[in-house]
């Protein structure tokens, strides 16, 4: 064979349910590595340009399931995993479900499948479409379930991003994900925050920005101390900024947020947390036991 031509026949033939903006990434990168890709979408217009970069387009979601063993699935949510693939048949099939679910979805998802008489492998992407297939931005997936079906496909998952296996559990890789991405919203909040309290001042958002940016890099170095704390059961060894001292600032962000006319909605919440571990004694405390407040 020619040096620069791509050996199709050698490449896992993937289909890929759903061509959504994540979808669609994962496509153009699979068809890019050479892989034989049958698509299904919904609203089938979404199809074309990726008709016209070689891929196969089904006309229904059953008949791109009946056109390889490797079917991925990047939906909304698992409503529509349901729908589309309600009357497909998937006897000896490798469902792999990228669809961002709870992990009862994902477990509850599994079982489904497997009653169906396939194998199934739950996903939970880290990245956002322009990630997709560029690894040097870093993107992966978090993935669980049955350990033969990342075993066997896990050179063709990782064409489009890197591949973190995190046991067999289906649901796991949705309570990583869900974690990680929970953390991401946290961190959006109090940028937000951050944004609204200079709103009226004569400082550029700009000017913020590599300033918040940096600061957040800084204390992201408090994750790793947190989760040494809640495996140790040790909250108060080392500890810099005690509990105490910091619910006796919170007063301080409340008033500069009344002063600077914003909303403390986003702030308030974790500030309360905070007020009733000091409540329960724990003021020579790190943050951590906010953690225990939380677990119901
Ligand atoms: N995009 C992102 O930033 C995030 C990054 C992390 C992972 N998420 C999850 O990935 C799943 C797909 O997300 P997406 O970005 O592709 O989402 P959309 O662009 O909104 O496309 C949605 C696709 O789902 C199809 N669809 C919706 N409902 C149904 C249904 N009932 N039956 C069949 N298909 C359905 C929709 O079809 P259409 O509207 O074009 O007809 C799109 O193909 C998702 O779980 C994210 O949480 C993305």
């Amino acid at each position: 064979m020619a040096e620069n031509t791509v050996d199709h026949a050698a490449k896992t033939p993937v289909t890929l349910l759903g061509l959504g903006a994540m979808g669609a990434a994962l496509a153009r990168t699979w068809l890019a590595a050479g892989h034989p890709l049958t698509v299904w979408n919904r609203t089938p217009a979404r199809a074309e340009p990726l008709a016209a970069l070689g891929a196969a387009v089904a006309a229904t979601a059953a008949e791109a399931v009946a056109a390889g063993r490797l079917v991925v699935v990047c939906l909304l949510d698992d409503a529509s995993v349901a729908q589309a693939l309600d009357g497909a048949s998937l006897a000896g099939r490798d469902v792999v479900n990228l669809v961002t679910s709870t992990p009862a979805q994902a477990r509850a998802r599994a079982e489904w499948v497997r009653e169906r008489g396939a194998r199934y492998l739950d996903g939970g992407i880290m990245a956002v479409p322009p990630m997709i297939g560029i690894p040097a931005a870093g993107p992966y997936v978090f993935y669980s379930g049955s350990p033969g079906l990342f075993a066997e496909h896990r050179d063709t998952l990782a064409v489009p991003a890197g591949t973190t296996w995190v046991g067999e559990d289906p649901g796991f890789a949705a309570l990583y994900d869900v974690a990680l991405l929970s953390a991401m919203y946290g961190m959006f909040a109090g940028v937000a925050h951050a944004f609204a309290l200079i709103g009226e001042e004569k400082v550029a958002p700009t000017e913020l920005a590599p300033l918040l940016s940096s600061w957040l890099t800084a204390m992201s170095g408090s994750v790793a101390k947190t989760a040494e704390q809640l495996e140790s059961g040790d909250y108060t060894s080392g500890v810099v900024s005690n509990l105490a001292m910091q619910v006796a600032g919170t007063p301080t962000f409340m008033r500069t947020a009344e002063e600077q006319g914003v909303s403390a909605e986003l702030l308030e919440p974790y500030f309360r947390l905070m007020r009733r571990r000091l409540a329960a004694g724990s003021g020579e405390e790190d943050l951590v036991g906010v953690v225990d407040l939380l677990r119901r």
